[in-house]
């Protein structure tokens, strides 16, 4: 990471990377998930995320889909399985995690088209949560579960979709819950606009949630969830051995357990 970075993630609890996939690969997922379509389903609105907020509430349920990403049958799960140990990315990761991350669950999509909800925010430094933290030691950052989230589509300023309040990795004071709910405005929750192609990295400490969507196209989101090697935040599950043999070195040891020694070190591409 450069200094510019450090500093920016430091501040903020997240960072856009532009530009970390081509505009072809960008593509190949798209053109995956626009076969898969049939099955992304609006969240069924038992489990709705907008928690009863008169800003957040929406038609329906983000878009959704619930099979495994990674294992669709190949070349379908290409796109996928080049986001989870991507060159472009590893350096962030061994930075922010140390290197021996590993992906903790996901992918998930979140997909969202006009009338789909928010999501109520969540995370924070406070309540000190030791799965998913910030903290600066050793005059380096240290963080629990974090997320890298893959745009296949333009976030515009004002379409909505991910938002935070940046700095609240280490807030001090719990967040109150009509800040949560986005109900009162205090100028501190901000939409994050992201290009195609552009990966949002964030730590799950930050205070962080949904906006429902205004943008004039569809939101798609792939979600990537990775924490430090010697923690699960999620399970560990096992991974059947034909899908293991199908992938590189670099994507296997990203799918290792948690374990504390000699774990397989992704350089990527600094
Ligand atoms: O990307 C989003 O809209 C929100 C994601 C989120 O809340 C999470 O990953 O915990």
């Amino acid at each position: 990471m450069t200094e510019h970075e450090l500093y920016l993630f430091d501040l903020r609890g997240y960072l856009v990377v532009e530009n970390a996939l081509t505009p072809s690969e960008v593509a190949a997922a798209n053109a995956v998930l626009d076969r898969l379509w049939g099955d992304v389903k609006p969240r069924d609105r038992e489990h709705a995320l907008s928690g009863g907020s008169a800003v957040l509430r929406g038609e329906k349920g983000r878009l959704e889909f619930h099979g495994n990403l990674l294992e669709l049958n190949p070349p379908d799960c290409d796109p996928f399985r080049d986001m989870l140990a991507h060159p472009v990315i590893a350096p962030y990761l061994n930075e922010m995690l140390g290197t021996g991350f590993r992906l903790d669950h996901g992918p998930g999509l979140i997909a969202m088209e006009q009338g789909c909800e928010g999501h109520v925010l969540h995370g924070g430094g406070e309540p000190y949560d030791p799965s998913q933290f910030y903290v600066m030691k050793n005059g380096r950052m240290y963080n629990g579960l974090t997320v890298v989230s893959w745009q296949l589509t333009d976030v515009l300023p004002g379409d909505g979709g991910f938002c935070c309040i940046p700095g609240s990795h280490k807030a001090n004071y719990r967040c109150p819950q009509d800040i949560k709910t986005v109900e009162t405005d205090l100028g501190c929750v901000m939409q994050i606009a992201a290009r195609a192609g552009s990966t949002v990295i964030f730590t799950e400490a930050l205070t962080h949630g949904t906006l429902p969507w205004k943008g004039k196209g569809q939101r798609r989101s792939i979600l990537f969830k990775y924490s430090p090697g010697f923690i699960a935040w999620g399970g560990a599950p096992k991974r059947p051995e034909v899908f293991l043999s199908q992938l590189t070195p670099d994507q296997k040891a990203v799918l290792e357990p948690p374990y504390r020694p000699n774990r397989p070190v992704i350089m990527g591409k600094a």
